[in-house]
């Protein structure tokens, strides 16, 4: 160990390899404080080059690598196994690689450092006069190396695709030190396998990201919020459905049920955003022509909106109207740790998943830490919807494998925009077949023979 930890100071300087147990515990517990390991160390590499070397080290010292970002992922997978296995793994944080290089306006794209965090980038994308297409809650943090690895979705994947939709390119290192790059941004340039794409919801199990060449957008600023109560969540896919067909520019679909809004007004401090209380409650953004109410409500007028919907056309509005949605994954950890079950249901499907939910919640939850709370919100648009359930035990997994399962019946995936992690290896068989997850396996032996990078994560065990 205290040659490793020599290995590694020389690599990148004492200063960036933290070994104390407090501060490395930090590292190794996740966001939602339900998953937490034993790491060896935290390493920083401030450059592609040291990250080679860092992962060199650690290949000579059988170590495993975990790649962190901004470790504000739901499903374990920016940190350690618990329990002893073996030497506990390095985590490799890339909250140096900050480097983000001028907007290319020619192209449309911009090079940023995996450790940018998606609000740094949306800055830097804004003072260029574009924007960037991949948003969420967790931007303070999150980080284009965390975004790619997860293939992150949020709250504008309706209207821009999820982190995979951005991406033109990428520079990775692989298990054996060896580094890939390709930044050159070429739509055009077809010749052979995309890497980039391969590395895309890795989850750092091939490579650890280092560089992305991303695509950016037109800015197409929000001139309309509008928040409708409705009958529940089949109702709010037709309104939806409405809205879609009458107004072109949907940049946001978001939906969050009865529950849910009770306890964000409760942790939050909120008012009630309408006259009455609704089963379920659909928020939508639209783009267009800004500050024009009347063009809104004309445009709108097909989608026959509830008569007390609430909408917003100035900025204080909108953010008061998307606090009920954005300020709901805190409210939820100020209240415990949840289980975080996130699925995707096919749209003719969301009712009838929604109608079976709570039976199969309290089937997999009793005698197992009290009465379950269960919330359910997400990215209706897109059939993403993140099931919260608190109360069970959070070392108990039989609530999330019963909803998971649930929305694979309902011809869903098990996991969506959070990814596997370590919390749904053994669902993986349930949304992909035997020869896919083959393929899979195939691809990880060929890149990572020993099993460096992220043990444990995305593959189930053979
Ligand atoms: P981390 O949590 O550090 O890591 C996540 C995974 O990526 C791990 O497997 C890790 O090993 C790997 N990884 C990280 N960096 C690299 C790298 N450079 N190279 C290779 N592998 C790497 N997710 C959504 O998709 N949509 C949302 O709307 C959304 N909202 C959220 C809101 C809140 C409040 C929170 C707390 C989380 C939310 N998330 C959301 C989940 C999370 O923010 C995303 O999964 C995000 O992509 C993780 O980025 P990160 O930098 O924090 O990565
Ligand atoms: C969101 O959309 C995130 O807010 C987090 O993906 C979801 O808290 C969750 O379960
Ligand atoms: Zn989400």
């Amino acid at each position: 160990m205290q040659k490793l930890l020599a290995d590694l100071r020389a690599v990148t300087g004492p200063s960036h390899v933290l070994a104390e147990p407090d501060v490395v515990a930090g590292y190794a517990t996740d966001w939602t404080r339900r998953y937490a390991g034993i790491a060896s160390c935290v390493v920083s590499p401030g450059s592609t080059s040291e990250v080679a070397d860092v992962i060199r080290a650690c290949a000579a010292h059988g170590v495993p690598v975990i790649p962190q970002g901004g470790n504000t992922g739901l499903v374990g997978g920016s940190v350690p196994a618990a329990g002893p296995a073996g030497t506990a793994p390095v985590i490799l944080s890339t909250r140096r690689l900050t480097g983000l290089e001028p907007v290319d306006a020619a192209s449309g794209q911009v090079t940023a450092g995996a450790g940018v965090t998606i609000a740094d980038l949306h800055r830097h994308a804004a003072a260029a006069g574009f924007r960037y297409g991949v948003d969420l809650a967790s931007r303070d943090s999150a980080t284009v190396g965390g975004t790619i690895a997860t293939n992150a979705g949020g709250i504008h994947t309706i209207r821009y695709g999820p982190t995979r939709s951005q991406l033109a390119g990428i520079t990775g290192v692989l298990a054996d030190g060896s580094v890939i790059s390709n930044l050159s941004g070429l739509t055009a340039g077809s010749t052979g396998y995309d890497l980039a794409q391969l590395l895309t919801g890795s989850e750092g199990t091939l490579a650890v990201i280092t560089q992305a060449r991303l695509r950016l957008r037109a800015p197409e600023p929000a001139a309309a919020v509008l928040l409708a109560g409705t009958a529940g969540i089949a109702q709010a896919a037709e309104l939806l459905a409405r809205i879609r067909a009458a107004v072109h520019g949907l940049l946001a679909a978001e939906y969050v049920d009865a529950a849910g809004l009770a306890l964000v007004r409760e942790a939050a401090g909120l008012p009630a955003p309408l006259r009455t209380a609704y089963q379920g409650y659909l928020l939508a953004e639209l783009t267009g022509p800004a500050g024009d109410a009347d063009i809104y409500l004309q445009r709108l007028a097909p989608a026959a909106l509830p008569p007390d919907t609430a909408i917003a056309q100035d900025a204080g509005g909108m953010a008061a109207l998307w606090a009920y949605r954005e300020r709901l994954t805190e409210a939820i950890a100020a209240t415990g740790i949840p289980h975080k079950i996130d699925v995707a249901v096919p749209a003719g499907e969301l009712g009838a998943f929604c109608a079976e939910l709570g039976d199969v919640v309290r089937e997999a939850g009793p005698g197992r830490g009290g009465p379950a709370r269960l919330i359910v919100f997400g990215h209706i648009g897109v059939g993403n919807l993140h099931v919260n359930v608190l109360g069970p035990d959070p070392a108990d997994t039989e609530v999330d494998a019963a909803v998971a399962r649930l929305a694979a019946a309902h011809g869903g995936s098990a996991a969506a925009e959070h990814g596997v992690g370590r919390a749904k290896t053994g669902w993986l068989g349930w949304t992909r077949s035997a020869a896919e997850i083959s393929a899979m396996r195939s691809i990880k032996s060929a890149l990572d023979p020993v099993g460096l990078l992220n043990p444990g994560v995305l593959l189930p065990p053979p």
